[in-house]
């Protein structure tokens, strides 16, 4: 919160209205959705209805809960006289989260007011974990592992992707996940060749590749893994292409540390795709923070020249994608250190053959 008031201050606002659920939650440990806060240097105000006051009251002790009526007044209304009430003449808003509407209506409601677009203010807090917050993810790493063990026992010819991708999610949570971190990418044959397919009914058959792109979800917190195996030998060319992507995977993981900027690692991973020949088939960006959410600051891909930072949770995903052939993709969730890097997701990377 200290870290916060000092951006506030170096952006020369008085206040902050936050809107984004995950935002939320990191400042106030608020578990559940439809909230807002407001935060001055000496107040926090959490803004809410009659459907999680009691929640609020319980989860955020250091907060004042002001709560809408509904009936005769929006959460704008509130928030508006909120803002009135302490005179405030410069408050950010999240400009990636708040809607039009939101700003639009209260602007109409405050008396003399100037709404500030901000971005990344909480955001960039977020993306250096707590040891708490890394631990959550670690478990959620360990909780996919297992059920990732588990499931390959049930890939065999004739099962349908969305067979495979209940077994799965029903896995995660026997295991302790809260849910699934994102919708499960579980796709096969020449379909792998779509970084983000949807399973479907299709059948698994001999020969196939089967990508399983999936995490676990606790304490809020997500994982995130992407596991390539085959039914039955792979061919000259699967052998080829699974190598190369396992060869640049350690490359991009071994890249890693403190200060290196995000694009350098999506380079040095290029390079060695280049040296095989593959470039025009390697995916475009080499990975994502993730946290509260599965896709946070930073990214690792062309655009990122910031250094990462030791305690940024990221993911490391380099594919190779050849439309109408197939793909192959494996992803690590780490953890940044000054020396390098700790892989959270530890399930076995040499080409798994069912
Ligand atoms: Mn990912």
């Amino acid at each position: 919160m200290q870290n916060l008031m000092e951006r506030l201050k170096a952006l020369d606002l008085e206040a902050l209205l936050l809107v984004n659920d995950s935002n939320i939650r990191y400042l106030s440990q608020y578990t559940g959705s439809d909230s807002f806060l407001l935060l001055l240097e000496n107040k926090k105000y959490f803004i809410t209805d009659y459907r999680y006051t009691e929640q609020a009251e319980q989860e955020c002790p250091d907060y004042e809960v002001v709560v809408a009526n509904r009936e005769t007044e929006t959460h704008e209304q509130v928030i508006a006289q909120l803002i009135d009430s302490h005179n405030l003449s410069k408050v950010g808003f999240e400009a990636l989260h708040a809607s039009y509407k939101l700003i639009s209506s209260l602007e109409k409601e405050v008396s003399s007011c100037q709404l500030v677009p901000t971005e990344r203010v909480v955001e960039d807090l977020r993306a250096i974990k707590s040891d708490d917050e890394i631990a959550n993810i670690s478990k959620a790493a360990a909780i996919a592992d297992l059920a990732f063990g588990e499931i390959l026992e049930s890939i065999k010819e004739g099962v349908s992707e969305t067979e495979l991708t209940w077994e799965l999610e029903n896995r995660l949570r026997d295991h302790g996940s809260q849910g699934s971190a994102f919708p499960i990418i579980l796709i096969s044959g020449q379909k792998t060749s779509m970084p983000h397919g949807i399973p479907s009914d299709k059948k698994i058959e001999k020969g196939d590749f089967i990508t399983l792109d999936f995490g676990a979800l606790y304490n809020g917190y997500r994982s995130d893994m992407t596991r390539t195996v085959i039914l039955g030998k792979p061919d000259v060319k699967q052998s080829k292409v699974y190598e190369i992507v396992r060869e640049v995977q350690s490359i991009g993981v071994d890249r890693v540390k403190e200060g290196i900027p995000g694009r350098d690692v999506n380079q040095a991973v290029n390079d060695a795709i280049a040296k095989h020949n593959y470039l025009e088939f390697a995916g475009k960006g080499l990975g994502h923070g993730l946290g509260l959410d599965i896709h946070e600051i930073p990214f690792l891909n062309a655009r990122c020249k910031e250094p990462l930072k030791a305690g940024n949770a990221i993911t490391i995903e380099p594919g190779i994608y050849i439309p109408f052939w197939g793909g192959v993709r494996i992803e690590d969730t780490v953890v940044v250190t000054r020396e390098g890097c700790e892989i959270l997701t530890k399930s076995p990377k040499d080409l798994t053959i069912l």
